[in-house]
This record gives structure tokens, C-alpha cells and sequence, in this order.
């Protein structure tokens, strides 16, 4: 009897913990004035007129319902980015991928669903460039216990601020085929700091107390570089990334790409006084980039000259590619017996994707603004250039709806060359369609990246949604079948988003236990905009709970339709 109350019990915590509570949110996406630098009266779209966006609070498990209303002057989406939404892709968010744009004066409730995730994530509009202003945290607490210790936590949204719309930046750059304007600024917590004229005061300050340990949950939401950080003179400890847990891991300077996030412990343990905390950029290619860094204040409380020029920290140079590596390939997931890593070793699927920055001729009659002035930017994954339909691809695959996708993205670059030596004898150009990767239920799948030499090569953070990944390998130049033998299989990073290397290779893994139609794409918005993307359409197994749930009852109209 004893032994089955206490059976009972148990499985009374085990369904509660399973279920969660259930949260409410309301986010009013409008026009907002936010005066930056030297511009003011200029307006730009947030959530609730706040820039970076509200943050949403919520602990493992838990469901979240997002009411979305636009009443800003063009349709968008929102996305929950690094929640797995198991079964559910409805909700997640990608401009044409799985719902059509929230009209404007309508609302969409989108239904946030947490499972394992645990640590930070963000949420950001995901159509066109608006998610450059429109972006928040994801804080999602533990349901007992940390498995590190700290007095305080702290969010750090790293944003990049245009000096016009974003939307006609894209729109504009993609009718010409030339670059986009570049960032004027970055930004922390919407405070560009005092390396830039007319910051009007304008910096992230926190004050801190001599022995106190302090967690920074640090976003990266900028749009198109990734970003060396460090605090002048103290130690950084990274504990979690992207909503899991890693093995602490000591340095002095941290490498964020666009989409990931760290957690990080800072102890005040210096002398009082003034330290700088700098984001600055990594910039590893000749492609035009914003090389501004943007600073805060890591100010502890107490007397001394608080007068005086804070510190600044050393962090590698704008072009430093190998330190940029050393600090990634350090990562490692925190495997411990209540955080287990389970990597994938039967792997059944094995593809190898490409990844290109391409051009592509000036159709006659057009003048063009890419390089050379003659021809149109571009990007690809195995050489296809990604054209996002004009209705969302989860509502043609739900309705069976034909001539919207083809289902025949390759496994294998469709000509194989030196990818990473000198490519300059071949054409640039990519075939522009909307292939679609089909993936089994429950297949273990592993994906080699391989960078190329194309156009202007750099690090592109790969993003994967609906999933994350183990990262059981990372290199420089050609991937090679003897690289296998030496995957980290034991405690690989688990995260959403990982730097494939310039000219180098990176190798993820994941089991394909989540059906649903999940978009994959460069983080680098220009890339991705160019046609850096495919959509991986994951399919059902036999077991009801094996299936995908069934849609909203509203999901934003598709006019295409
Ligand atoms: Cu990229």
C-alpha cells in the first residue's frame, strides 16, 4: 500500500512537472518613437513600444500563450526562437515557412510550448528585417535547482540599430541585388554607449558588489555579425548556451554569433572602480561590416573616483578567426546524471549541405548593384538558392496543396569540388527554388556543413528550428570521413544555433523526433535573405503521440491561398 502511494505520488509530481503552468502574455506590435544617437523623431516597430521587448519569465515545462496583435503598418511574424515547440509548428513563426505574416489590426494567439529547454532564449519577429527592433529575452528558470551558484542574473540583449526601416533596407537591396546599408550602431539593452557621438548618456551600467556573483544572460539579436565580448580584467564563466546547460567553462572573452545565447557567471572580485564591458565585433570577411564596438559599465558600489575612465578589457581583433575558434570548440554540453547528454550514434541519415555565398547574373534590361555592379547578391545550401513561397509550406504540406515545394532538397552538394581552395574557375550562380529536405520520423540524422570559397566567405551561424543539435565535430577546410573518428559523441554542445567556421566544416546531430515543417537557415540576415535556407519537413510516426497536433483554430490568412 505504502509503496503504492508512494507510486502514486510520484507519478502526481511527475505529470505536474510534465504539464507546467500555464502563462499568459500580450504583445501589441506598433510604431514606437525611440530617439538613438544624433536622429530623433524617428519611429521604429517594437512589442509594447519597448526596445529591446518585454521579456517573458516562465519555468521548464511551462506553456505560454502569446496573444500577437499587429497594429503596426505591415503584416509579421513572431518566433520562439530555441523552443522545440514539440509537435506543434504552428506557432512557430517563419514568414512563409509555417504561417503566413499577422495582418495588419489583427491578432494571432500563439502557443508557446517548453519541454526540456532551460536556461535563456529569445523571441523575434521573423519576416523581412523587422527583427531588429522587434526582440526579447526568454527566461526560463530551473523547476528546482541551478547547477551553479550566483547572487544576482541579469539580461543582455545585444541589438544593431539602422539609421532608416529595415524593411525598405531589404526591400531596396534585394530589388537591386546590391548590399544592404550597414548598422550604424550596436547596441546593449537599447543603450548604444559612450563610443558613439550623441549617446546622451545613453550606456548599460550595472553596479555590482565586491564578492557578489553575477549571472548575465547575454542574447545576441543583432542582425549581421558575430561578436567577441569580455569585462576588463574579470573572468567569465559560461555555464549554459541556447536554453541547455554546459560544462563550465573559464575564459576572458566569449564568441556569440546572431541567434545564440550564453549564460554567463561574472564574480566582482577586483579592486573597486570602473570596468568596461565591450561587444566588438568579429569580422572575417572582405564583405562590408559595421566595425563600431559598443561599450557598458561594470561599476562596483562603494567609495573610490567614480570619475574616472573605466578600464577596458583586451579582446581579439576584428579579424582574429583563430581565437574566434578556440573559444567555440572549448564548448562542451554539462552531461551530468540529472542533465544527460544523448548523442545520436546509429546515425541513419547522413547529409552534407553546402554553404554558399553566390551571385547571380543581372537580368536583362535591369540595372544591377552587386559586385561588379552587374550582378544580383545571393546565397544557397547545395547550391540552391531558397525562394520562400507566397503561402506558408506547413499549411500546403498539412492540405496537401501541390506546386508550392518540391520535396527533393539533395543529401549531397550536386557537384563535388576543392569547396574551401580556389573556386574562382567556376560560376557563382545558384539555382533559385523552394526544395524541401524530407526527413523520417525518428531517424538519426547527422549534417556536415561545409563552408565555401564562393563570393565573400565568413563564419555563418547555422540555425535550426523546432530542434536543437549535438555539435559532435568543427574544423578548418574540407571535411574528410577520417574527421568521424574524432567526434565528441560523450558531451558535444547542445545548441540551436552554431558558427560554421569560414572555409570550414561543422558537423551537428539530432534525432528526428519532432514532426513537423522546421525552417534552417544562415542567422546572418543578409545571408539568409539571399537565399542561405531550406526547410526540413520532419514526418510523422505511427503512435497518435508520434503525430503533429492539429492547427488553431485561427492562423493568419495566406492571400495566396
Ligand atoms: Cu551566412
Amino acid at each position: 500500500m505504502g509503496t503504492f502511494l508512494g507510486l502514486a505520488f510520484t507519478l502526481t509530481l511527475l505529470f505536474c512537472v510534465a504539464q507546467g503552468k500555464v502563462l499568459y502574455y500580450d504583445f501589441v506590435v506598433k510604431e514606437t518613437p525611440i530617439d538613438m544617437l544624433c536622429e530623433t523623431n524617428r519611429t521604429v516597430l517594437t512589442v509594447n513600444g519597448l526596445f529591446p521587448g518585454p521579456e517573458i519569465h516562465a519555468h521548464k515545462g511551462d506553456t505560454i500563450y502569446v496573444n500577437v496583435t499587429n497594429i503596426g503598418p505591415y503584416g509579421v511574424t513572431i518566433h520562439w526562437h530555441g523552443v522545440r515547440q514539440i509537435r506543434y509548428p504552428w506557432s512557430d513563426g517563419p514568414e512563409n515557412i509555417t504561417q503566413c505574416p499577422i495582418p495588419t489590426n489583427s491578432s494571432f494567439l500563439q502557443k508557446v510550448i517548453l519541454t526540456e529547454e532551460e536556461g535563456t532564449l529569445w523571441w523575434h519577429a521573423h519576416s523581412d528585417w523587422t527583427r531588429a527592433t522587434v526582440h526579447g529575452p526568454i527566461i526560463i528558470l530551473p523547476i528546482t535547482n541551478y547547477p551553479y551558484k550566483f547572487d544576482e542574473q541579469h539580461t543582455i540583449v545585444i541589438g544593431e540599430w539602422y539609421a532608416r526601416d529595415t524593411k525598405a533596407i531589404i526591400d531596396e537591396a534585394l530589388a537591386t541585388g546590391g548590399d544592404p546599408d550597414l548598422s550604424v550602431a550596436y547596441t546593449i539593452n537599447g543603450q548604444p554607449g559612450d563610443s558613439y557621438p550623441c549617446y546622451n548618456g545613453l550606456m548599460y551600467n550595472i553596479e555590482v558588489v565586491r564578492g557578489k556573483t553575477y549571472l548575465f544572460r547575454i542574447i545576441h539579436s543583432g542582425m549581421n555579425e558575430e561578436m567577441f565580448f569580455g569585462i576588463a580584467k574579470h573572468n567569465l564563466t559560461v555555464v549554459g548556451m541556447d536554453g541547455a546547460y554546459v560544462k563550465p567553462l573559464k575564459t576572458n572573452y566569449l564568441m556569440i554569433t546572431p541567434g545564440q545565447t550564453m549564460d554567463v557567471l561574472v564574480t566582482a572580485n577586483q579592486a573597486p572602480g570602473r570596468y568596461y564591458m565591450v561587444f566588438s565585433p568579429f569580422v572575417d570577411t572582405n564583405a562590408p561590416s559595421n566595425k563600431n564596438v559598443t561599450r557598458g559599465v561594470f561599476q562596483y558600489n562603494g567609495n573610490y573616483n567614480h570619475s574616472e575612465t573605466p578600464v577596458s578589457p583586451e579582446l581579439p581583433g576584428f579579424t582574429n578567426k583563430s581565437d574566434a575558434g578556440n573559444f567555440t570548440i572549448q564548448l562542451r554540453s554539462l552531461n551530468s546524471k540529472e542533465h544527460p547528454s544523448t548523442v545520436p550514434t546509429k546515425i541513419t541519415r547522413n547529409i552534407t549541405i553546402t554553404v554558399s555565398v553566390n551571385q547571380q547574373p543581372c537580368p536583362a534590361n535591369k540595372t544591377c548593384l552587386g559586385p561588379g555592379d552587374d550582378s544580383m547578391h545571393s546565397a544557397s545550401l547545395n547550391n540552391i538558392s531558397f525562394s520562400a513561397p507566397s503561402i506558408s509550406i506547413l499549411q500546403a504540406y498539412y492540405n496537401n496543396i501541390n506546386g508550392v515545394f518540391n520535396k527533393t532538397f539533395p543529401d549531397k552538394p550536386p557537384f563535388v569540388f576543392d569547396y574551401t581552395g580556389n573556386v574562382s574557375a567556376l560560376g557563382e550562380a545558384a539555382f533559385v527554388s523552394t526544395e524541401v529536405l524530407m526527413i523520417k520520423y525518428n531517424e538519426e540524422v547527422e549534417i556536415r556543413f561545409q563552408g565555401t570559397n564562393f563570393g565573400a566567405a565568413e563564419n555563418h551561424p547555422m540555425h535550426l528550428h523546432g530542434y536543437s543539435f549535438y555539435v559532435v565535430g568543427m574544423g578548418d577546410g574540407n571535411f574528410s570521413d577520417s574527421y568521424v573518428s574524432q567526434y565528441n559523441t560523450v558531451d558535444p554542445p547542445y545548441i540551436n544555433t552554431v558558427g560554421l567556421p569560414k572555409n570550414g566544416w561543422t558537423a551537428i546531430r539530432f534525432k528526428a523526433n519532432n514532426p513537423g515543417v522546421w525552417f534552417m537557415h544562415c542567422h546572418l540576415e543578409r545571408h539568409s535573405s539571399w537565399g542561405m535556407d531550406t526547410v526540413l519537413i520532419v514526418g510523422e510516426g505511427p503512435n497518435k503521440d508520434q503525430k503533429m497536433l492539429p492547427p488553431p483554430h485561427h492562423m493568419p490568412p495566406c492571400s495566396g491561398s
